[in-house]
């Protein structure tokens, strides 16, 4: 698999080799999503849990114009600290390479190259979606379209608080994305655990999951991904009130400073970390390190 564009890491290759359980993660939230310095400490202690279920972490990011599946610590160390680190989405990634430029890789781009490497798991904290205003901005996620034809398992905790929750809902459905609901019926906000929109699907282990995407198989449904949606406990979101204070005046922000493009997620996501006292973050981290759990406990039931 390994070329001079794609590189899997000995550890990776050797675990995809025997069929044995491996977790995909991705570097936008490592880059773009988390602040320094606790960016670096939480993509080594979600490699660390991953590990403590049994599966080999597969961190994914572009190094001088390699992609890279499964990255050594000075590749995490150069993700999570420079500043000239593109947001690189599936549409990027042949740019980045030929001009041999560091990039994080989105949910969209880590999806494609964790399903060029073999890998069938993966897990972040919210994915993108269709943005609020969408219907005038036309901002809507590549990650959706990623997830309509690469067939792998993501566990998410929904999709960003800061998304059209409905809308992004309907346009999963249109896509014939599956979502199911891990131990509950209720759609996850992300901070929030509950968005207020319910599910048609409830799954309760990891093996039912696995059950699913082989019964996929089966019936020769198998390009879209199987959307795990692992909400946040009541008792570990984000204060719904103070939640949607902070993002009506990060909205009213983005409109105000013309922010578009790329940079509108990350923007939102950085007014969250400086004015909900840590509260954001903590909850960023609690999602994306139960859900990389979660990823390892399915990818284990998915090999055995
Ligand atoms: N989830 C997080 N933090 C993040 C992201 C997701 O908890 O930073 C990133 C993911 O990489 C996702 C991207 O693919 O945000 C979506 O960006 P956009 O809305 O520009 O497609
Ligand atoms: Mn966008």
């Amino acid at each position: 698999m390994s070329s001079t564009t794609l590189v899997v890491a000995p550890e990776v290759a050797e675990a995809l080799a025997a069929g044995g359980p491996v977790v995909a993660l991705e570097s936008t939230i490592i880059s773009h999503g988390l602040p320094r310095p606790r960016n670096l400490e939480v993509a080594r202690a979600v490699e660390q849990a991953v590990r403590e279920e049994g599966a080999v972490p597969a961190t994914i990011g572009v190094v001088g114009g390699v992609a890279r599946v499964g990255l050594d610590e000075e590749a995490l160390q150069l993700l999570a600290t420079s500043d000239d680190v593109d947001k690189a989405s599936v549409r990027d990634l042949g740019t980045v390479a030929a001009l041999r430029r560091d990039a994080a890789t989105t949910v969209a781009a880590t999806s494609a190259l964790a399903a060029r490497a073999g890998i069938q798991v993966f897990a972040t904290g919210g994915l993108g979606g269709v943005h609020r205003e969408a219907s005038a901005t036309w901002d809507e996620s590549a990650d959706l379209v990623a997830l309509a034809r690469t067939p792998l398992v993501v566990v998410c905790a929904g999709v960003k608080s800061i998304l059209d929750v409905p809308a992004t809902l309907e346009r999963l459905e249109s896509l014939s994305v599956p979502v199911l609901g891990f131990r509950s019926r209720r759609f996850p906000g992300f901070y929030l655990s509950d968005s207020g929109y319910e599910l048609d699907w409830q799954v309760d282990s990891a093996e039912q999951v696995a059950d699913v995407v082989r019964a996929r198989r089966e019936l020769g449904i198998h390009r879209e991904t199987v959307l795990v949606a692992n909400p946040l406990p009541v008792n570990e979101q984000v204060d719904p009130a103070l939640h949607d204070a902070v993002l009506q005046q990060a909205l009213s922000e983005l409109r105000e400073g013309h922010v578009t493009g790329k940079a509108v997620t990350p923007f939102l996501l950085e007014r969250f970390h400086e004015r909900t006292g840590g509260e954001s973050l903590r909850a960023n981290i609690a999602i994306i390190l139960a859900n990389s759990r979660l990823a390892a406990r399915i990818a284990v039931a998915l090999a055995s």
